[in-house]
């Protein structure tokens, strides 16, 4: 059986306490992880804490960034491994996860690689009574030792996003991956070993949220920052912990996303847009589109064509590559999301297509399986309408008027993510500009730009990360005030 370690200042270190790591396809154990207790964490926090002190901290920005090129050159040279960990850990198809997570791990460390060479700092010239002058100019300093705990829906993906920039400016990382997938942080640790990250600048923790790795991480004083991607309730919980001890925090929370299609869209483009926009990753995606608006001349031959569209869905082995939809990360999650299948009933919705579980005959039926599903009927105020399911569907309303349906699409707590659907270029900056959101795409969804900023508003996150805004999160930046005399002295 494969033994997922936790990495602590350079070594791999194993736990007397280990929990099952189970591929979600068919419930079937694949690795045992080494639940890392509270001695272990202090430990990878005094190991970073030591790397930022010693040559981590001075090394000069060109080897840095060189480092961080060998890291995703490594990503790339083992990418069967990081595939096929991320497969059995989230049962996600191969040509989701090799066209996605995998080169996108790779990416992050070439990106910041990149925006650390060439990251501007502030300079102003300040003109003061007299003649004299202020020469203000901005030092970019790392924070220290960052806290970094990522969830398991795009696991490489989410943890390299932080890990990377984190690692641009300096600083030393104690990440914690989510219970469900440990497994490609566990090669991205190797990954930091061979290239010869030094010791102490990048560990890993395996565990838990409360009473776990995740609550030992956010309540340590010896945290500098905090970086966190999950649940906003998970979010409230460790706002709480992380008040205690005043320090940054950035994070990337929950969705409960709005698609608004109107009728003069490009329809094949805007059906296959919403396909990937609904259903991407079982829906497990923070960007995903639950809430569908679609105006009225176009909404009748709009469900028709999802519908139509969902029949030809193929929840497959995560290996072949015709699958295009795997199961839900867990028997728990799984019961959540049927759940909302079942309250969506109660609520009075309409099931269009799918929603129950399917049944294969072979031993996918012990995996967390669900089918893609559309309903429709919901008032805005139902609470399928307000809470995230973070699984395979989306309820489609009707509207008739602009100034309406931006009401509707804005009305939850939630602000991450919209995607508008028209040709009328007017009204595609008038309605992406009136969204209440960080991220607004237009005839597109999750097309991305990582020097752009990635973040919601509301109970979607705090801060932005992504280009620039990750390296200022991630750097203390002094300002330095030099007055200079115009009198020689
Ligand atoms: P989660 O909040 O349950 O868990 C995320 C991580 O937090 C895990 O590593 C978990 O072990 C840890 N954790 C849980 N409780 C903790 C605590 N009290 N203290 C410290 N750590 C704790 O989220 P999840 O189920 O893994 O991920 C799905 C959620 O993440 C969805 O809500 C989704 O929208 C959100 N998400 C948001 C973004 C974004 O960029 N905005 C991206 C991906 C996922
Ligand atoms: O693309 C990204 O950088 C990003 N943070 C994506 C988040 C997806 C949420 O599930």
């Amino acid at each position: 059986m494969k033994q997922y370690r936790n990495y602590i200042g350079g070594r791999f270190v194993d736990s007397d306490r280990c929990f099952d790591d189970v591929d979600p396809a068919d419930g079937r154990v694949v690795a045992r992880v080494h639940e890392a207790n509270r001695a272990m964490v202090d430990a990878a926090i005094a190991a970073a804490r030591s790397a930022v002190a010693g040559p981590w901290g001075k090394m000069p920005v060109a080897d840095r960034a060189a480092l961080l090129y060998r890291v995703a050159d490594e990503i790339e040279r083992r990418f069967d491994d990081f595939l096929e960990a991320e497969m059995s850990d989230t049962g996600k198809p191969t040509a989701l996860a090799s066209t996605l997570d995998i080169p996108r791990g790779a990416a992050n460390f070439r990106v910041f690689a990149d925006i650390l060479k060439t990251a501007p700092l502030e300079s102003f010239m300040t003109d003061l009574p007299g003649g004299a002058q202020a020469l203000n100019y901005t030092v970019r300093k790392p924070l220290g030792v960052v806290g970094i705990i990522s969830p398991w829906n795009l696991p490489l993906l989410l943890l390299t996003w932080k890990v990377a920039p984190a690692l641009a400016c300096g600083n030393a990382v104690v990440c914690k991956p989510s219970e469900e997938t440990p497994g490609t942080a566990t090669l991205l640790a190797e990954a930091m070993d061979a290239v010869g990250m030094p010791p102490g600048v990048f560990n890993l923790v395996h565990g838990f949220g409360p009473g776990s790795a995740g609550e030992f991480i956010t309540t340590s004083p010896d945290i500098d920052a905090i970086t966190f991607t999950g649940e906003s309730r998970t979010g409230s919980a460790i706002m709480r912990a992380a008040a205690e001890h005043v320090r940054p925090i950035s994070f990337e929370l929950g969705g409960k996303n709005a698609a608004i299609v109107f009728a003069d869209c490009d329809f094949e483009k805007t059906v296959d847009g919403m396909m990937r926009a609904i259903y991407m990753n079982s829906g497990q995606v923070c960007l995903c589109s639950e809430r569908v608006f679609v105006e009225r001349p176009l909404h009748d031959r709009f469900v028709q064509a999802l519908t139509e569209r969902l029949a030809a869905v193929r929840l497959g082995w995560p290996k072949d590559p015709q699958t295009t939809m795997g199961p839900l990360i867990s028997a728990e999650h799984r019961d959540k999301v049927l759940g909302y299948y079942a309250l969506a009933r109660d609520e009075g919705a309409r099931i269009v297509a799918g929603g129950g579980v399917p049944s294969f005959g072979d031993a996918r039926d012990n995996g967390f399986w669900i089918e893609p599903t559309v309903i429709a009927g919901l008032p805005d105020s139902a609470r399928c309408m307000k809470e995230e399911i973070f699984g395979p569907i989306c309820h489609i309303s009707v509207f008739d008027d602009e100034a309406e349906v931006i009401r509707r699409a804005n009305d939850t707590r939630y602000g991450l993510a919209a995607t508008i659907w028209t040709s009328n270029l007017n009204r595609a900056h008038r309605v992406s500009q009136a969204m209440k959101v960080g991220l607004a795409w237009v005839n597109s969804w999750f097309l991305r730009d990582l020097r752009t900023p990635f973040g919601g508003t509301g109970l979607s996150g705090i801060g932005r990360e992504g280009g620039m805004h990750s390296m200022n999160f991630y750097s203390e930046l002094t300002n330095v005030c030099i007055r200079i005399d115009q009198e020689p002295t």
